[in-house]
């Protein structure tokens, strides 16, 4: 009999919440959780069971044989790999203190059993990837108001206007962001989109700015100026609730409509009608902040003029606005217990700097890529373990090699991982998580309009010998000498312990797959709304204290890309619909629907290189290259050329994805210490590239 699982997805790492039907131990279907998602789901969810069934994953640990790479591996006991890890990161804080030994995560809402395990270890040095993604925003957005990049949302099916600088909303996506978005245009929304290529959400947009690549700050100034002169803006709002607007209107004098058309290579026109439409449409205007925005080096400051138009649109806490999200305790609910919290904060200098070397940056998961210099000085310490639960270092960081150089000073590299990663390849011991439709999760807590718990159940048992990180952890824990910070043996106990203080238990999830925390979602009044601005001023800092104390400006003068040097272009990636990031490559369905990457070329220069569409082309940068098909597009920008991310995997055991198609983090030489200093994400796009029309032959299995 077909019974149902309340679960949640993990394709990607949105977690979109799932309903998993099930018989005989095998998934079924599985849908959008009809209460949360209208059944919704994405291609790359629908693609999960294939994931469970495919053989090539680690399916037992692994302890290295031969040399770091070398894919030599033993296949050992779950009890032989506890115990080495034990002894080895024993030995390493006997030796170096257990700071030496840091832990990244991928992020997401079960973060708080990965800071415990390191916090309990007694290192501060919990990270993640996050200088390759969002810190650039999260930065900005706490220059102005504080608050972090997800201490805001977008109430976007309820606006009349979003705005996307570069964020392609409807294909590098969230189901829930997606329904919002397709609510919205149904309404009669407008939705203004900015990029540098055709995209999904090009097509569906009511305007398309297709700009030249890095000038995202130059129209976003350019808008600030126009709607400043137009007095098209919240004059209470901002009197009321910012300091710094003066300075701010000085700042933006030189940066008029004409100035922006040339630099971005768009119409003034079009850019005055889109001023126009959006002193129609506020406060309902969202202006997206960007999330994948570690690309240029002006990358924080374009987000934080993002920011800068919200805040002129006085959208804060408005329907169709800004929102700041809700918790439990707003609602009148108490909170889960948190296994982090209950464990004394280690008080070491973290190894990448953040919070004493570099104080504008919030400490929370630091800068990962900082830590490369650090095993390489050994200042302050030297680094000599680093485990990565669900986070692949070499594929996310750019310059692997350079990576692979600062890994060889360290005695130990774990990877938790479901599949096999560039990074799991490259260590020492390999963890075989289960898959998600495979195992059961900690309890986490959903901020929101309306915040709820949410958990994922275990819809089949594992195939493989596989096991879930909450029993990895508690093992390792135990052998270490702190298993009393994960008081439980079972994950029943787990959710018991989690729920302690609530009036919850585990079979209230039974119903929904979740439980609501609050029916009706509300909106902060003005007059209170103040006491949420959390900078030290209490004001929304258009001028930012924080900046100018670490010597930084807060109104950075805009400077024009560097236009890539003769015969090279400017090398842009992104995502597609149907994979995530590198670990869906190898998906026996994913594969086979997108089996390799491709290389955008502006037509009229692929004309000039005499390639046409689908020949190979062979693209290199210092130290890697290689052919790869061309794709031909009229409306990518000469400057640049364009390739999904996550291809190019050199693992033998992922037959499918093995060579298939390019890395672009390979192609980028030099990059991984090209840091913002004021935002702190990496420069991923300032990556230049040759590209020849191909002589070779290469032999290749699929053809697109
Ligand atoms: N050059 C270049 N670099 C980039 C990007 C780019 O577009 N181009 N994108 C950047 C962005 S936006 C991000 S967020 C990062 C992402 O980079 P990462 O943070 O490394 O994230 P993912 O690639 O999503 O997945 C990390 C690992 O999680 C593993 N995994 C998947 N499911 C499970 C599971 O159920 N359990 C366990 N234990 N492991 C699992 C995968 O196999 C993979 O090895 O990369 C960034 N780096
Ligand atoms: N299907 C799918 N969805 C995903 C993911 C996935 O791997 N697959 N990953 C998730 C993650 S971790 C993240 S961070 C988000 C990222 O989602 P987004 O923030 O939307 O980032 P990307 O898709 O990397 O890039 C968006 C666009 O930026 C454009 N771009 C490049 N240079 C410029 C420029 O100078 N100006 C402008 N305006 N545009 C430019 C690229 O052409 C690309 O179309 O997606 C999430 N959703
Ligand atoms: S966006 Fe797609 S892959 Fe990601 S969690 Fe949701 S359904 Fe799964
Ligand atoms: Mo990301």
């Amino acid at each position: 009999m077909r019974k149902t699982i309340w679960s949640m997805c993990g394709m990607c790492t949105v977690r979109c919440p799932i309903r998993v039907e099930v018989e005989d131990n095998k998934v079924k279907w599985i849908e959008g959780n009809p209460h949360l998602l209208n059944r919704a789901l994405c291609g790359k969810g629908a693609a999960g069971p294939a994931l469970v069934a495919d053989g090539e994953r680690p399916r037992q640990p692994l302890i290295r044989s031969g040399p770091r790479g070398s894919g030599r591996w033993d296949e050992v006991s779950w009890d032989t790999a506890y115990d080495y890890i034990a002894e080895k990161l024993h030995a390493i804080c006997k030796e170096h203190g257990p700071e030496s030994v840091m832990m990244s995560f991928r992020g997401g809402p079960f973060g708080d059993m990965i800071k415990a395990f390191i916090h309990g270890l007694g290192s501060p040095n919990f990270t993640n990837h996050d200088s390759t993604c969002g810190r650039n925003v999260h930065h900005a957005s706490l220059s102005l108001y504080g608050l972090g990049r997800t201490d805001l949302i977008y109430d976007i099916k309820n606006s009349k206007h979003l705005v996307l600088f570069g964020r392609n909303i409807l294909a590098s996506l969230r189901v829930a962001e997606v329904n919002q978005v397709l609510d919205m245009l149904d309404n009669g929304g407008r939705l203004t989109y900015v990029d540098v290529r055709p995209t999904l959400t090009g097509v569906k947009a009511s305007r398309f700015f297709r700009v030249r690549p890095g000038t995202d700050y130059a129209l976003a100034l350019a808008t600030i100026h126009e709607l400043i002169k137009a007095e098209a803006y919240d004059k209470e709002f901002i009197e009321r609730f910012t300091s710094g607007f003066d300075q701010l209107v000085e700042f933006i004098k030189p940066y008029d409509s004409k100035w922006a058309a040339k630099e971005c290579g768009i119409k003034q026109n079009h850019i005055m009608e889109f001023v126009q439409e959006l002193a129609e449409d506020r406060p309902k205007v969202i202006f997206h902040p960007g999330w994948m925005l570690s690309r240029y080096s002006d990358s924080f400051y374009a987000s934080r003029a993002l920011h800068v138009l919200n805040i002129l649109m006085g959208n804060l806490e408005v329907e169709g606005g800004q929102i700041i999200p809700k918790g439990p305790g707003d609602f009148g609910y108490k909170g889960l217990q948190s296994l982090d919290a209950q464990i004394p904060k280690p008080t070491q200098k973290r190894g990448d700097g953040v919070g004493w070397k570099h104080l504008h940056f919030d400490k929370g998961p630091g800068l990962f890529h900082l830590f490369y210099e650090t095993m390489v000085t050994k200042d302050p310490y030297p680094i000599k373990g680093v485990i990565c639960y669900r986070h692949d270092p070499l594929t996310c960081f750019p310059d692997p090699e350079a990576q692979k150089k600062a890994l060889d000073n360290t005695d130990l590299l774990v990877s938790i991982d479901a599949h096999y990663s560039e990074f799991g390849w490259y260590s020492d011991v390999i963890l075989p998580e289960c898959t998600y439709l495979e195992r059961d999760s900690m309890i986490a807590a959903q901020k929101g309009p309306k915040p709820r718990l949410i958990v994922r159940r275990k819809a089949v048992d594992p195939v493989f010998d596989t096991k879930p990180v909450w029993e990895i952890l508690k093992n390792l824990a135990d052998r270490l000498n702190f298993g009393q910070y994960f008081p439980y043996n079972t994950i029943e106990e787990l959710w018991e312990w989690q729920l302690k203080n609530t009036d919850f238990s585990i079979e209230d999830f039974a119903e929904k797959g979740f439980i609501p925390l609050g029916d009706k979602p509300f909106l902060i009044e003005r007059d209170k709304l103040a006491s949420k601005i959390k900078t030290e001023s209490g004001k929304i800092e258009l001028v930012s204290k924080k900046l100018s104390d670490a010597n930084l400006p807060s109104l950075k003068p805009y400077e024009s890309p560097q236009a890539p040097p003769e015969g090279q272009f400017r090398l842009i990636f992104g995502r597609s619909p149907l994979h995530s990031h590198s670990h869906t490559i190898n998906n026996p369905i994913l594969h086979e629907m997108m089996p390799e990457n491709t290389l955008w070329i502006n037509k009229r220069i692929a004309a000039k290189l005499g390639v046409s569409e689908g020949e190979y082309v062979d693209v290199s940068s210092k130290d890697y290259g290689g052919p790869i098909k061309a794709r031909i597009s009229e409306q990518l920008h000469p400057e640049a050329v364009y390739m999904v991310h996550g291809f190019g995997r050199e693992i033998p055991l992922q037959t499918r994805s093995f060579n298939a198609g390019l890395s672009d983090q390979k192609l980028m030489s030099g990059l991984l210490d090209k840091m913002d200093p004021a935002g702190g994400g990496l420069c991923l796009c300032e990556c230049f590239v040759t590209v020849k029309r191909s002589t070779k032959n290469p032999k290749r299995r699929v053809e697109l």
